[in-house]
């Protein structure tokens, strides 16, 4: 992996100025930047899943079982759903964090778990205790809960798809042509996250259009090849399907695919655009492939299986992301645990072809090169991006990034001055954007490499966007600790890029134009409007409190409006039809 010595001695230059003031103390160092006074609205832990509403047993009690009542086990179960299995699994085997099974906790005993939870550790648990997370009481409860064995939550399978599969309105009974003078291609649909609805906002009037009930704390949009529908994913792996034809757009069918997902996505390739919809679960681990026009459930597909390194079996690989191919008639979908990427040919579902990609574990969020042709996705837990020829159907590089957590979203692609056309992601684990080169045609020999890697404002970021008619790269911070970070934006001129050289970078007080008084709202997620003149973004303020979307003109970096609703309850991802429906970013 060849990332600039450029990168190694700024890391160098940062531990020393690091270590200097630590050693010094605020003395030497800028005075203590001011903290957060909340923490994240969620800090990018799953602490909105469902599956803590699920009524669970104690598994058979062996005679040494530490006792627990049921009341107990229930309530520990909703912390550990919760707060852990993001990281430890819902069945406790691991996954980013340990496996957390008998075998291993009664090893290790109950003070050794109990302090482990109250203190957390360097490598990444957090100190729940300390930090007032739980409570010495539940610490306990929890240090007990984990020598038992772990429940086993429910599958879901056609019979509880189909219960929950409604027809809201027949294809039939839908409008044969657009019912209302909203430009739909323009319109946002904004994720209204603990409110468990979209808003439809209007990218010409800035006016809401529809707030539409979708899934519980709602997660992501992807619009039909058509553009004429909306898909709409909770993370209680409830789908929306939303009609922007019909006066005022409205929910035409719904399903829950599990009970637990965060992907969802249409076919679109040539001759079989929207004939069918795919979502893939958290929990139970499977996808889902839908009629796309009603929704019915029509082929479930489980992810267990074995992990493609160590080959043993992991009994719950999440699927993360999943995109639709533009040059096969295939969905590319990212298994988390097993580290592999699926590559679903949906012509005969009857007898489904799948090229299983040994890739990385840990696969997350991704996005496609500026040709769509490939598939970049990051293995952030694993520090590395995969790229996947979706032509081809084959892998073409596994590359680290150099930083630490890439998450690129769906990422940004844009043509460097030096490096040419290059897809770029930012870190959560530090301050770098790392760019990898898309041009194995015109620039061969950096293809699937890191060309360059440079610093933003800081750790703690999610997100990174351009779009082809821009000279600017934007990247936000919303999980950096500092509220100075948290609440701005970087953004970088493409067109000043130098091999070699740090690009300058103007920081946008985005929060503070949004002009909200209370909390500390974090800015998230940078989206581009139809034409590609304006970025919106989130000012992601807790559940109580007033937020706000942000909408910077691209040209001159100067603030344009800032649309305030209280129906705009913690906005964060912002999906323009256009440029969602055609994977323009
Ligand atoms: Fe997301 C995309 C998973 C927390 C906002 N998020 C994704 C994708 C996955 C994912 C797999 C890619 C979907 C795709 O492209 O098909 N997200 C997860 C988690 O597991 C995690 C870490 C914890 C959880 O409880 O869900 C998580 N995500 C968050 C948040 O806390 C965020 C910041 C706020 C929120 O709304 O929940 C958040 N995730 C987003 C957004 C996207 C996303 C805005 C889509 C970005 C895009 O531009 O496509």
């Amino acid at each position: 992996m060849t990332v600039p010595p450029r990168k190694y001695a700024r890391l160098l230059l940062t531990s020393a100025a690091l270590a200097l003031t630590l050693v010094a103390g605020p003395a030497l160092g800028k005075d203590k930047p001011k903290e957060h006074a909340d923490g994240p609205a969620a800090a990018y832990e799953p602490s909105l899943t469902t599956l803590g509403q699920i009524k669970v047993e104690i598994p058979g009690r062996k005679a040494d079982d530490p006792v627990m009542t049921q009341e107990e086990f229930q309530k520990a179960t909703t912390i550990y759903f919760e707060r852990c299995a993001g990281c430890h699994g819902v069945l406790r085997k691991g996954a980013t964090g340990k496996p957390l099974t008998p075998d291993k906790t009664r090893e290790n005993g109950y003070d050794y778990l109990k302090n482990f939870i109250t203190y957390g550790s360097p490598a990444g648990m957090p100190n729940w205790g300390t930090s007032g997370d739980l409570s010495e009481a539940d610490v306990d409860m929890m240090a007990r809960y984990l020598l038992l064995e772990p429940p086993n939550p429910p599958e879901f399978g056609m019979p509880e798809m189909m219960a929950s599969w409604k027809l809201l309105v027949k294809p039939a009974d839908r409008p044969t042509k657009k019912m209302n003078d909203i430009d739909i291609d323009n319109l946002f649909s904004t994720t209204l996250r603990d409110a468990g609805q979209v808003a439809l906002i209007d990218g010409t009037t800035y006016e809401i259009q529809a707030v539409i009930d979708t899934g519980y704390a709602v997660h992501i949009s992807r619009i039909s090849a058509s553009g004429r529908y909306l898909f709409v994913i909770g993370r209680d792996a409830k789908i929306v399907m939303i009609d922007l034809w019909m006066k005022v757009p409205g929910p035409v069918a719904e399903i829950k695919i599990g009970a637990e997902a965060r992907s969802i996505e249409t076919s679109k390739f040539e001759g079989w655009e929207d004939k069918y919809a795919i979502a893939g679960a958290y929990w139970p681990p499977q996808y889902v492939i839908m009629d796309g026009d009603t929704l019915e459930p029509k082929k479930i597909v489980s992810t267990r299986g074995n992990i493609y390194d160590e080959q043993v079996y992991h009994p719950e690989p999440r699927v993360a992301a999943i995109l639709a191919s533009h040059y096969k008639p295939e969905f590319i979908v990212n298994v988390k645990e097993t580290g592999k990427i699926l590559l679903v040919d949906y012509t005969d579902l009857k007898n489904l072809k799948t090229t299983e990609i040994e890739a990385e574990r840990f696969l997350h969020d991704g996005g496609l090169d500026s040709t769509h042709r490939y598939f970049i996705t990051a293995a952030n837990a694993r520090g590395k991006l995969v790229v996947i020829d979706t032509k081809e159907s084959k892998l073409l590089a596994i590359t680290e990034t150099g930083g630490q957590t890439p998450h690129p979203g769906r990422g940004a692609n844009f043509v460097h001055p030096d490096f040419g056309p290059v897809w770029a992601t930012s870190h959560l684990g530090d301050e770098s954007v790392a760019l990898i080169g898309t041009d194995p045609e015109g620039h061969k020999d950096q293809a699937w490499k890191i060309v360059d890697s440079f610093p933003a404002m800081g750790g703690g970021s999610l997100f990174i966007k351009t779009h082809p008619k821009s000279n600017h790269l934007y990247v936000d911070a919303p999980l950096n600790p500092e509220a100075s970070i948290s609440s701005a934006v970087a953004v970088f001129t493409i067109d000043k890029m130098k091999a070699g050289v740090d690009p300058e970078s103007t920081i946008l007080p985005i929060g503070e134009w949004a002009g909200i008084p209370e909390g500390q709202p974090r800015v998230v997620q940078p989206e581009f409007n139809k034409e590609g003149t304006e970025v919106w973004f989130s000012v992601w303020n807790a559940k109580d409190k007033e937020s706000a979307i942000v909408v910077v003109d691209d040209k001159t970096l100067k603030l344009k409006k800032v649309i305030k609703d209280k129906r705009l309850v913690t906005p964060t991802g912002k999906f323009n039809v256009f440029n969602t429906r055609g994977d323009v970013y």
